[in-house]
């Protein structure tokens, strides 16, 4: 028995060092390593069952030629030269009549290593293809938003949380998707520190905090200067640190907080008045308060305004003037590292741009010339993207060559004329950066591969080669990858030698070189935002009313599942029985105006389409609302996977997905409708 000391690679805030107990090539155990101290010594409830992902009888094994009509999922196995082959052939020949941009080739999260996630990224970049902006179906929104707030700067230390006396997790469900920064927030309240879960439904964290505000769904950005009316009239506003260290507070108490009354707020929210006047006065008394961001609130119209109202309450109590505190959020924006040479050798600067969560019309509506092949890897956009009925029937085109690079048959796979054989992560070597931590980690492979499975950095290299892309990428070393990577970095990064890096076990960064800095334009906190107003967008953060789609009753509430992680657990049985069968969640009120009873099978539906699954009666949301949990696969649910209700529209920043302002109702569905 071997224990090998590597880096979860799973696209999670946590980036968990692990230590992997591997007896004759098979993983037997995995436990969080005690020597990291974010980590600190145990891994999550969906890894701690990850020999039953690695090892599953689902696996694919071999490469895998489409024998059936698209999305049957019916293949024979082939080998990786027929294979390679084929897709060389294919291309050239497009590229030949159509031009590079017919082609549209991606890899997306689901492998954090640096280089798995990039090097393939890297190989379109050089051949200039149809470019994809990645992330839209996840946290660009988040991001700009951010960016736009404060710049391009990491949050707060999620360790320094333990300093502090207040924490608000703001749209994050801790418990389920930050489960070590959850373990540092109950260290500090065993201190003292009082929790506060700013969230629609009550989730395992809310159920846990000292207290749970529930706002309306796409509510927050009124929340939030809600609350900065509170504090700036009962004299808890930092003057001081806003004079000296933000820009535009004058204007945003003049012109937008008069609107944002504690009564209008409530109106707004849903809250009662008292509760908002007392949230208010709670942040603003504390000593050292961290409000950890979750993108949760981010994936709607108005998202990037919920994003910048709630990241700038830390500057109206001068929060951000203190080490530490302030808001925990994409640390990795602060680290220092230049990705240029792994992400973008070479190639055009600028092509055609897809955004990710434009998939499906993409398929169908790009012309001149139109996608004729696509390559997917570390996606499964037939389940996660939006507007997925749309997604399918692009993926449906029989004019389409899809390749799909996956450890299993997903639901995108079932669409492929090639499925190739990913090697999981614990199978493969790279170097990993958390995004929602301070650390540096190279993880080793811990594992051979199952069957035939490559990793997705040897599949762009070997592809590099049969095509003839030359860039010295496509034949480096992991070690000489890994150079690349640290070679331009600047600040915390540049601080790393490389050279004892395969041997350094997770390494700290510091989270603030220069003392807690702001990277916008003026070098403030950016209560007034130029570059917005030079967009045509808002400067200040506001919220208006979104009537749209009123026709349909309830608005969609979508969160991470528990025991599934979107669907790259689903290759796990034993997770997936966990997870239990997908379900809507309704308050018992919207159930029984519609007759709707605890167990019955239910449609969701509105204009887009109708999808079906269990209901589940109960008060973790109020009315108004249809809970969903977890995005998961068309075989797991009665019919259908939920995106194919969220339309396609975008954020107002950061062009992401807008799942949450979703509109449908929720019905019985008849015996006769349920028989085959
Ligand atoms: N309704 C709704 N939809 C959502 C969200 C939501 O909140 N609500 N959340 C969105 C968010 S935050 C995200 S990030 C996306 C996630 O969307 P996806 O990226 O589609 O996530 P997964 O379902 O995990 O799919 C990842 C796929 O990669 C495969 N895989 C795993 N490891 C490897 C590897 O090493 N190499 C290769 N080649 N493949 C690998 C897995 O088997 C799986 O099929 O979903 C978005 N969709
Ligand atoms: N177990 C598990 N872990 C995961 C994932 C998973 O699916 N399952 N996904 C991974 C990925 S890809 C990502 S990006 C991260 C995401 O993790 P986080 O950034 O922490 O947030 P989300 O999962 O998007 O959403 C968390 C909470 O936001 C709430 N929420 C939704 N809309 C609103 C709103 O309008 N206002 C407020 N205040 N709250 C709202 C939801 O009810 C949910 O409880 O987690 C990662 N970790
Ligand atoms: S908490 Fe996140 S990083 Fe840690 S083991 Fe679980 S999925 Fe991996
Ligand atoms: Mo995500």
């Amino acid at each position: 028995m071997s224990v090998i000391r590597t880096v979860c690679a799973h696209d999670c805030p946590d980036m968990c060092s692990l230590l992997a107990h591997v007896e004759d090539g098979r993983l037997v155990r995995i436990e969080g390593d005690p020597d990291q101290p974010f980590t600190a010594g145990f891994a999550c409830a969906k890894v701690n069952r990850e020999p039953e992902l690695v090892h599953s009888p689902e696996r694919v094994l071999t490469p895998l030629r489409r024998v059936g009509a698209k999305g049957d999922g019916r293949f024979a196995p082939v080998s990786w030269d027929a294979a390679l082959d084929e897709i060389v052939a294919r291309w050239t020949g497009i590229v030949r009549s159509d031009g590079p941009l017919a082609i549209l080739g991606y890899c997306y999260s689901a492998h954090q290593g640096q280089l798995n996630r990039w090097v393939p990224m890297a190989l379109f970049h050089a051949l200039g293809t149809t470019r994809l902006l990645p992330g839209t179906v996840c946290d660009t929104c988040a991001d700009v938003a951010w960016d736009m707030t404060l710049g391009g700067v990491g949050g707060a230390d999620p360790e320094a949380v333990v300093d502090g006396d207040l924490v608000v997790a703001w749209s994050a469900d801790l418990v389920t998707t930050n489960v070590h920064f959850w373990a540092k927030v109950e260290e500090a309240r065993g201190r003292g520190a009082t929790l506060i879960v700013v969230d629609p439904r009550r989730s395992r964290t809310a159920a846990q905090a000292d207290w749970h505000l529930a706002p309306r769904v796409g509510t927050d950005a009124a929340l939030a200067l809600g609350v900065m009316h509170v504090l700036a009239r009962e004299g808890l506003a930092d003057r001081d640190y806003l004079a000296r260290a933000t820009l535009g507070w004058d204007r945003l108490e003049r012109d937008v907080l008069p609107r944002f009354t504690p009564a209008r707020v409530a109106e707004i929210t849903g809250l009662a008045v008292t509760d908002i006047e007392r949230f208010a006065m709670t942040y603003g008394r504390a000593r050292h308060s961290l409000i950890r961001l979750g993108t949760g609130m981010s994936r709607h119209r108005q998202g990037g305004q919920s994003i910048r109202a709630v990241a700038l309450l830390p500057g109206v109590t001068g929060m951000y003037g203190h080490r530490g505190a302030g808001t925990v959020f994409v640390s990795a924006a602060g680290m220092g590292f230049d990705y240029s040479a792994i992400r973008t050798p070479s190639g055009p600067a600028e092509t055609r741009v897809v955004n990710h969560s434009k998939l499906g019309e993409a398929l169908l509506e790009l012309r001149d010339p139109p996608i004729k092949a696509l390559f997917v890897a570390s996606n499964n956009p037939a389940v996660t993207c939006p507007d997925s009925g749309r997604v399918r029937r692009g993926l449906a085109r029989e004019d389409l060559f899809t390749v799909v690079h996956d450890p299993f048959v997903s639901d995108t796979a079932r669409y492929a004329d090639l499925v190739l054989p990913a090697a999981l992560y614990l199978e493969t070597e790279d170097i990993y950066r958390s995004y929602g931590a301070y650390y540096v980690q190279f993880g080793p492979r811990a594992l051979p591969a199952a069957g035939e499975a490559w990793s997705n950095v040897r599949l762009a290299q070997e592809l590099a080669r049969r095509l003839g892309v030359t860039d010295p990428l496509f034949t480096a070393s992991t070690d000489a990858l890994v150079g690349m990577l640290f070679r331009n970095a600047t600040g915390p990064a540049a601080a790393i030698d490389v050279t004892t890096i395969r041997e350094a076990g997770p390494i700290k960064l510091d989270p603030y070189p220069d003392g807690q800095r702001f990277g916008t334009p003026s070098g403030k906190l950016e209560f007034y935002s130029e570059r917005l107003a030079r967009e045509g967008l808002p400067a200040m953060p506001d919220w208006w009313d979104e009537r749209d789609g009123e026709r349909w009753p309830l608005r969609l509430l979508t969160a991470p599942g528990y025991f599934q992680s979107h669907t790259v657990f689903s290759g796990n049985a034993a997770l997936r029985r966990r997870e239990g069968e997908p379900v809507c969640v309704l308050h018992p009120d919207e159930a029984r105006v519609r007759g709707l009873a605890d167990g019955d099978a239910v449609e969701l539906v509105n204009d887009l389409g109708r999808v079906r699954m269990r209901l589940s009666v109960g008060d973790d949301v109020g009315p108004g609302v249809a809970l969903v949990p977890g995005q998961r696969p068309a075989a797991e649910a009665i019919e259908g996977t939920l995106n194919a209700l969220c339309d396609d529209r975008l954020s107002d920043l950061g062009a992401g997905a807008t799942y949450q302002s979703t509109r449908l109702d929720v019905r019985r569905v008849g015996p006769s409708l349920l028989a085959p």
